[in-house]
């Protein structure tokens, strides 16, 4: 196999930081065994290791150096053309039982995986260093953290787990020398990036991942799309608190009053646009804060959801990010930032489709080709992205540290659809709010191989990422209400709704306070609604328009109840319920036989 990524020798005094819980030395000296590396590199996370890690990738072009006046201390990173996104169709729920994994998951029986993952890792890693990453998920003081270890023979992985986690001594420190101690075992092994041979498995009942055969984020940053959100909902139903793929805000009414927003929306629809959103003019003394931007884990506390964000850094998608979309997220990636599949320029900046400013006149685009702007290719990959410390966002939330985590008073499920879906509503309870996560659907991105643009049913913007049957996650989001004596109240956004001309009708946004500020009207019960068939509604008058010019019918069009449309809307949510063999729970078909019995009304 051909050696894409060769051994590296450090120094002493680097890669020499072993843990002592004698159950990580066993498994790691068991993948080593299996993989043969030429030396094995234990992480601490330190900037010493850092800085050594970032010269030798730069030496074996695995980065490149930016500028270092345009963007300093920050690298571009080139993906494999063949491994750009995730690839749901080679990621398998490995559980006992096929119907542990459920309906909408990949299955594969765990014996017959490992030994087929055995059978490739073997041998993998001669000639290349093996990293030991060690790291932790959630604020250091959470209940909730998790330890996690992942093996890789990658080093922008490395790279940039150090940014997407807390990684090094705190996590050795966590765990301890208890061989008993709960943590997450990963292995990834970029073999040689043949997408023949690429499978992401999941062992929940094991607490294991191991991926192989790919170099990009989704794939193998295990602690996020795997462990935080695959493995954690596993747990998580287990244990008794949500692991969830959504945003978490902050925001403060001019009067200083706060409140937290957890939303959930399925891949590249703009969930870091709305995590770091910078109110309007018009809304004067109002603050959003960011607490994460895509993965919330959430637990019951005194009857409420309480809310962390695992991680450290945001890993987003960089086409369409500009001052004007997002002026947050372009501070934040100003400096100390890892950059994969963009474009470079020709003083070595990079370059976006959407980013501020005419395009360069010649770039070298994604693949490493020459570019300009007349160029029939994308000069950067519509999922190319950004990974880049929590710390360099502006509007960080002061409590993002914090371990019991921030009160959850709203959260929204929102998908990207031309018709149908209005603007916003509200569920009338929280079993409404259930229904509405479990039939959400959103036309498909960039962020997954495959179809782009197709409606697809994406429940609660987890179905690539539910670690567990899919029945048994409604069932566990039914039973959380039960718990709950001061639930969230739960809203449904749409901010792609098309007008008859195939524009837009909402600028979105910045622009989206508006819609939060009802969210939050709700949430301190004065703002206005009327009853309609989907949920409460408000009508133009309940929304703050002021200082926007959006035309009347624009309005009356966002927030339209098509009664045709809905009555489709309704069967495709049967036949939705129908694909997933008898696993819904009862309750959420009475939830669609009242939704229809209220347009019947
Ligand atoms: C992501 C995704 O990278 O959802 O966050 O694909
Ligand atoms: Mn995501």
């Amino acid at each position: 196999m051909k050696n894409i990524a060769p051994a590296i020798f450090p120094p002493n005094g680097i890669g020499d930081t072993k843990p002592t819980n004698q159950a990580v030395l066993d498994w790691v000296h068991e993948i080593g065994k299996l993989t043969t590396p030429e030396n094995i590199f234990w992480c601490d996370g330190s900037e010493r290791e850092n800085e050594f890690l970032i010269a030798e990738s730069l030496k074996q072009n695995v980065l490149i150096k930016l500028n270092e006046k345009k963007v300093p201390r920050s690298y571009l990173h080139r993906s494999n053309p063949n491994d750009v996104a995730r690839v749901e169709k080679v990621t398998f729920i490995c559980t006992p039982t096929k119907e542990e994994a459920g309906p909408t998951n990949n299955w594969s029986e765990p014996a017959d995986t490992y030994s087929k993952l055995y059978g490739l890792l073997n041998g993998a890693m001669r000639g290349r260093t093996m990293f030991v990453v060690p790291y932790i998920m959630g604020p250091p003081d959470s209940p909730l953290t998790k330890v996690g270890f992942e093996i890789t023979d990658s080093k922008y992985v490395v790279l940039s787990m150090r940014i997407m986690t807390r990684m090094g001594k705190i996590a050795l420190e966590r765990l301890g020398s208890d061989p008993k101690a709960e943590w997450n075992r990963g292995v990834h092994s970029l073999l040689d990036v043949d997408p023949e041979r690429r499978f992401i498995c999941h062992f929940p009942q094991d607490n294991t991942i191991i991926s192989v055969g790919s170099g990009y984020g989704g794939n193998v940053l295990l602690s996020k799309k795997c462990l935080a959100l695959r493995i954690g909902s596993y747990l998580a139903r287990k244990q008794g608190w949500m692991a969830e793929h959504m945003l978490i805000l902050g925001v403060e009414s001019p009067e200083g009053k706060k409140h937290y927003v957890a939303a959930a929306f399925p891949s590249a629809c703009g969930k870091t646009n709305f995590a770091m959103l910078i109110p309007p003019a018009h809304f004067k003394g109002w603050k959003v804060t960011t607490v994460g931007d895509d993965i919330a884990w959430m637990e019951i506390r005194s009857g409420r959801l309480y809310a962390v964000n695992p991680e450290n850094g945001y890993f987003g998608v960089v086409p369409g990010t500009s001052y004007k979309s997002n002026p947050n997220a372009m501070k934040s990636i100003e400096h100390d930032t890892l950059y994969t599949n963009v474009a470079l320029t020709d003083d070595a900046d990079v370059w976006w489709e959407g980013k501020d400013g005419a395009p360069p006149e010649h770039a070298i685009d994604w693949r490493g080709n020459d570019w300009t702007p007349d160029s029939k290719e994308k000069a950067a990959h519509p999922n190319s992205r950004f990974a880049t410390p929590m710390r360099n966002n502006p509007a960080l939330d002061p409590d993002v540290e914090k371990g019991e985590g921030v009160p959850i008073s709203a959260i929204i499920f929102g998908g990207r659809r031309s018709d149908t879906v209005p603007l916003i509503y509200e569920a009338f309870d929280w079993i409404h709010g259930v229904y509405l996560g479990a039939t959400m659907a959103s036309e498909t991105t960039a962020a997954a191989t495959g179809a782009v643009g197709k409606v697809r049913r994406d429940p609660m913007a987890m179905l690539p990422f539910c670690g567990y049957n899919i029945g048994d996650y409604f069932r566990h989001w039914i039973d959380i209400g039960k718990r709950l004596t001061n639930p969230p109240l739960v809203f449904s956004v749409n901010w792609f709704r098309k007008g008859a001309n195939g524009k837009f009708l909402w600028p979105g946004f910045g622009e989206n306070m508006r819609v939060l500020e009802w969210v939050i009207d709700r949430c301190e019960q004065n703002g206005g609604a009327v009853k309609s068939p989907v949920g409460w509604l408000p009508t133009p008058h309940d929304l703050d328009l002021g200082g926007l010019d959006i035309d009347h019918t624009c309005v009356a069009d966002l927030l339209g109840i098509d009664h045709e449309e809905w009555q489709k809307e309704l069967a495709e949510h049967k036949m939705f319920f129908d694909s997933l063999g008898g696993v819904v729970p009862e309750e959420l078909h009475k939830q669609r036989e009242q939704f229809a019995a209220r347009f019947a009304e």
